[in-house]
């Protein structure tokens, strides 16, 4: 046997007892890089050829090739080897138990003014009323000139807002939204428009910039105030218990004629005087009256034929009222803490 092969099948036997002897993928990569990499013993022998005379060079490349096939060869059995018992390994140490119970996910809850809303919603829908809702910017004229607040009346000042230019601005109320479906002209109407709705008031706990209103309108012949009282009442029992009482009293807003503000029985004691109805037993909770007759005239409907009546109804207050807030405040901060009591 010549000196070069002798190196060769050295080379191999040190190679397959390497390989043998490897326990890990990285222990079987050095093993490649040291006998079959760039500068790896049997590449050397490849390199040193051209000491070998020129007869005999057929005879080390087919030595020198049958010993990387017979290396590979074994490094891929190994490397497959290596590879089972690793997946073994890890299919040991990530045993799932499927007895155990699984994570919750966690999913939220309505908002208390969406679940206030939704509860509102629900009274009048079974009313027979439609929701109908409009844009946040409007027209001053849709906002206050067709609710009868004209240029230089003091309701104007009273609700201030955010002007996007001398005709458009942030809407004070969702009427406009009303005025809107009236202008259609299609007869009876029997609606109510939630929304948000602003007026530049600072924030304290009983303002905000931003609020929410539920405004409710119907239109038809023969509507009289008997209707506007009785659906209030049923709205109230709805909403507070079957044994709220309702008081209407008096009162101006220019949309409307006669006007009044309606107080319901306090829930708290039943109407005998609390401290959650300052003493007085009465708890004040929307504004209402029939629709004043130049309204009707301007929003293109005969006040001969048709007459209606509207109300208008803090969601802010609803909620404080009912879940017994103190402070509108809370409403917006989104403390989860606060928000989870209502799950
Ligand atoms: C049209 C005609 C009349 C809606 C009405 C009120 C009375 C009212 C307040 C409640 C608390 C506003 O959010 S609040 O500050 N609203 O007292 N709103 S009558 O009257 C209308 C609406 C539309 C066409």
């Amino acid at each position: 046997m010549s000196e070069i092969e002798l190196k060769v099948k050295e080379i191999l036997d040190n190679a397959l007892g390497e390989i043998t002897s490897a326990d890990d993928l990285e222990k079987l990569n050095s093993v490649r890089v040291s006998f079959l990499g760039k500068k790896g013993s049997l590449t050397s022998v490849l390199k040193s050829m051209k000491t070998v005379s020129p007869e005999d060079r057929p005879k080390v490349g087919k030595w020198v090739n049958s010993a990387r096939a017979a290396i590979e060869e074994q490094m891929e059995a190994k490397r497959k080897k290596l590879d089972a018992a690793r997946l073994d390994k890890q299919l040991a140490a990530e045993k799932i138990d499927v007895t155990l119970p699984a994570k919750m996910k966690f999913i939220g809850h309505r908002h208390p003014n969406t679940i206030a809303l939704e509860e509102v919603e629900r009274i009048f829908t079974g009313m027979g009323y439609e929701v109908i809702e409009g844009p946040e910017i409007e027209y001053d004229d849709y906002n206050f000139t067709k609710l009868n607040i004209p240029a230089n009346h003091p309701a104007k000042d009273e609700q201030d807002t955010f002007y996007i230019n001398k005709e458009i601005l942030l809407r004070t109320q969702t009427s406009p939204v009303q005025a809107r479906v009236m202008e259609k002209g299609k007869l009876p109407i029997r609606m109510i428009s939630p929304g948000r709705v602003f007026r530049s008031d600072e924030v304290d706990a009983t303002h905000s910039p931003s609020f929410h209103q539920i405004e409710g309108l119907v239109i038809d012949k023969n509507v009289t105030l008997a209707d506007l009282k009785g659906t209030l009442d049923v709205f109230a029992k709805e909403l507070f218990g079957p044994d709220t009482k309702t008081k209407f009293r008096p009162h101006h807003f220019p949309f409307t004629e006669p006007s009044a503000e309606v107080d319901v029985s306090c829930f708290k004691c039943g109407g005998k005087g609390c401290r959650f109805c300052k003493g007085s037993g009465w708890i004040e909770i929307l504004g209402c009256g029939m629709v004043h007759p130049h309204v009707l005239e301007m929003c293109g409907i005969d006040p001969e034929e048709y007459t209606g009546f509207a109300f208008g109804v803090g969601l802010e207050r609803i909620a404080l009222l009912k879940y017994e807030i103190d402070d509108m405040r809370l409403l917006y901060e989104n403390d989860v803490r606060f928000l989870s009591q209502f799950n």
